[in-house]
């Protein structure tokens, strides 16, 4: 585990949050029956979980300035440091009472992004990393898998949404990844899923049409973790670019050729 002021203030804001977002997806499945629906009650566990996180880094660090998925940008008076909040990423998932999604914390610092934390409250899963200090998970350093081939890789994509982002693209890139891949998931949670590239669990990820919400957090512990990032056409600024590829260094490769090769 990390054990900086930093890290201590972004883990407490989290834990903080986590707590009302688990009470709330507790609520979840009995709200499945209501005539509304429960969307509106999984964006009011969402806003006050951003709340929370927000008035607690805000304690913490009042000169920073916030860019949150729901509030919006907040500039500060200290114009070197940044967080970039999403509060529940994975918002369908927790809608439909599965357990995969997280809090995502980042810490954006001269352009930059210096630390990170993901929290899964449903498994108690945290993933941490602070620039030069590793990543973790819990109290385990993590690394990105050493598979090497792509008929053995485990590939977790992202597809786009109604209404948004490229469709007919994306299902070029499916089917010329679908080919070489082990196996393909789609988890839902970008933000688990950069984290789960960063422990091993899976081998590769891409998605087109991020936020810096969804990325900040999960950068900083990839490359902590050894992995190799990039933008989903192999530019080096996924936040810039709103697209991420990763792996480590053999299979981010493979990824980005296979990619190339399915938008020629
Ligand atoms: P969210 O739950 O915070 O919205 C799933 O592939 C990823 O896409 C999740 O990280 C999810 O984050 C995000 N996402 C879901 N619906 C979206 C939408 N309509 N527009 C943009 N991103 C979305
Ligand atoms: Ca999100």
């Amino acid at each position: 585990m990390i054990r900086s002021p930093i890290m201590t203030v972004m883990t407490d804001a989290v834990m903080k949050a986590a707590r009302s977002l688990k009470r709330d997806f507790g609520e979840v499945e009995n709200l499945q029956v209501s005539r509304k629906g429960p969307g509106d009650f999984v964006s009011a566990a969402d806003r006050r979980a951003e709340q929370i996180l927000r008035d607690a880094l805000v304690k913490a660090r009042p000169g920073y300035g916030l860019v949150m998925e729901e509030t919006g940008v907040v500039e500060g008076t200290d114009k070197s440091h940044r967080w970039h909040i999403d509060p529940l990423d994975g918002t369908t998932n927790f809608l439909h009472g599965l357990p995969q999604f997280a809090i995502s914390v980042g810490l954006e610092r001269e352009g930059q992004i210096v630390a990170g934390v993901i929290y899964n409250p449903v498994l108690d899963e945290m993933f941490v990393a602070e620039k030069g200090k590793g990543a973790y998970l819990n109290n385990r350093r993590i690394r990105v898998a050493a598979r090497r081939e792509m008929v053995d890789a485990l590939v977790v994509c992202g597809l786009p949404h109604l209404g948004r982002g490229n469709h007919p693209q994306f299902l070029k890139e499916l089917t010329v990844v679908m080919a070489a891949a082990g196996g393909l998931r789609r988890l839902g949670s970008a933000a688990l899923d950069l984290a789960f590239v960063a422990c091993g669990r899976t081998d590769a990820y891409w998605e087109r049409d991020l936020n810096s919400w969804d990325l900040a957090a999960g950068l900083v512990i990839l490359r902590e973790a050894g992995a190799f990032v990039s933008d989903a056409d192999g530019g080096p600024d996924p936040l810039a670019a709103g697209s991420v590829a990763c792996g480590n260094e053999t299979l981010h490769r493979e990824l980005l050729k296979l990619l190339r090769h399915a938008n020629r």
